[in-house]
């Protein structure tokens, strides 16, 4: 099996597993997690397969780049007043889908140290 075959968020973007997609461009998508943290909480992903967003910024710094702004019409999108952008990066930081993509959440409290 691929790469993108084996890979959770490529299947999503290539629409074969099925997402509450809120917004897109041609690089980047977003959608709604499935399992909600915080009032808003969506997940912006590059269309290109990359294991995280360092690994992106080295491969396409523009497509990282289009990934932030796609978080933020999202949450634009949402009305939120401020909201947290969140790279899990690696087993050790609780990454699980080793797809790029960015947390965007919003719409409580948000709390720091992180909560
Ligand atoms: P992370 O732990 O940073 O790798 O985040 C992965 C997120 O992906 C986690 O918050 C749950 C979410 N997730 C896992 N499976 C699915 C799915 O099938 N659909 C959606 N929309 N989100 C998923």
């Amino acid at each position: 099996m691929s790469e993108t075959q084996d890979c959770l968020f490529c299947r999503i973007v290539a629409g074969e597993v099925p997402a509450d997609v809120v917004a897109e461009t041609e690089h980047s998508l977003a959608f709604r997690d499935i399992s909600p943290q915080a009032p808003t909480h969506a997940l912006v992903v590059p269309r290109r397969h990359v294991p995280d967003a360092a690994s992106l910024a080295v491969a396409s710094p523009d497509e990282l780049a289009d990934v932030v702004a796609l978080a933020a019409r999202v949450a634009e999108g949402d009305g939120l007043p401020g909201y947290r952008l969140v790279a899990n990066t690696g087993a050790a930081a609780q990454q699980t889908v080793f797809h790029c993509h960015v947390h965007v959440l919003g719409g409580r409290e948000l709390t720091w140290p992180p909560g």
